[in-house]
């Protein structure tokens, strides 16, 4: 098969979803709201068409996501039998190695793919090639090919499943991304009878106690701060996750605790990993961009929401190399 990096529009996209048979969906590890609320919405539309598809996940759906996870045609295994596909889909993915297929050597993979995504450091890998750096969400994209395939509606559970991956992918339209154009979305998606009530309730609303509670002993304990305040940090110790049994899966609610305090620029939650010490970080200013400080360690993602992996012993030290990549956006405006 030729591996030629064809770029093509939603259009275009539509008419390889009407061309293949036999699907095969996959996104990245650690599956945000915007993964999972894309491939389940592509997933419903894909079975309704009357085609058959798999999702392939990285691995059980997170608790928080639970409620929206369509029964069946979901798998977790990685020994798959390609004979049973005809065409894969990339969701959400800036490289295949970020893709829930760890085991397998990418280069070899038996298919024609489509690569689906709206992260800027996406490297465009697959076949076809769709990505929109623009877009608020990949939820954002997949509703613009299936608006381009006229043949069938958009059901108000599919609408509530794009939506998902809107509101989590900007925060409610609260982060930067939240263009005109994706509150356009939203509001045809609204149209079609997303369950915009429900999302809100259940994403926003649904905190469990002992995660406000070790929120609270992590602000009043273990917030840290440099460059005169516009940094700011937590790092998260093992055993406070332990005491507050919390599920480090949902830290969106941890980093807005430190977004929301006056004065910080970029803020950031570092956590041990096995090679050093994993950093989540966020800016509040499009001038700083955190995805150049996580291209520089070991990581990617977007300019104002990214990640990266530190890779040194001691927490000392990769606060002071954050420290320096911090200052270095700061001085660099
Ligand atoms: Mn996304």
């Amino acid at each position: 098969m030729t591996m030629e990096k064809n770029k093509i529009n939603p259009e275009k996209a539509a008419e390889l979803l009407r061309k293949y048979n036999n699907f095969l969906i996959v996104t990245h590890e650690n599956p945000d709201g915007d993964a999972l609320g894309s491939s389940f919405a592509l997933l419903l539309y894909l079975q309704l068409a009357g085609k058959n598809v798999q999702l392939l996940l990285p691995e059980q759906v997170p608790e928080k996501y639970t409620n929206f996870a369509p029964a069946g045609n979901l798998t977790y295994a990685t020994g798959l039998d390609w004979a049973n596909f005809d065409f894969m889909i990339y969701i959400d993915t800036p490289m295949p190695q970020r893709a829930a297929l760890s085991e397998l050597n990418f280069k070899n993979i038996p298919l024609p793919s489509l690569n689906i995504d709206h992260h800027p450091d996406n490297i465009n890998y697959a076949q076809w090639n769709l990505v929109i750096p623009e877009a608020a969400a990949a939820a954002e994209i997949i509703f613009m090919i299936l608006k381009a395939d006229a043949e069938l509606k958009i059901t108000p559970e599919i609408a509530s499943l794009l939506m998902l991956g809107i509101v989590m992918d900007t925060g409610a339209f609260r982060f930067d991304n939240s263009s005109p154009q994706v509150m356009r979305h939203a509001a045809e998606l609204l149209e079609l009878n997303a369950d915009y009530h429900h999302i809100i309730n259940e994403m926003f609303f649904s905190v469990p106690l002992s995660q406000i509670q070790f929120q609270a002993e992590l602000i009043s304990n273990h917030l840290r701060k440099a460059c005169l305040g516009k940094l700011a940090w937590f790092f998260v110790p093992p055993a406070l996750i332990e005491k507050y049994d919390v599920n480090m899966r949902n830290t969106e609610g941890l980093i807005e605790s430190l977004r929301v305090i006056c004065g910080t620029e970029i803020v950031v939650i570092m956590q041990e990993h096995k090679m050093g010490y994993k950093i989540s970080m966020r800016s509040k200013n499009p001038k700083y961009s955190v995805g150049s400080i996580a291209r520089k360690l070991n990581g990617g993602g977007h300019e104002m929401a990214a990640g990266g992996l530190i890779k040194t012993s001691t927490l000392k030290s990769a606060e002071k190399i954050l420290i320096t990549h911090a200052e270095g956006v700061f001085n660099a405006v």
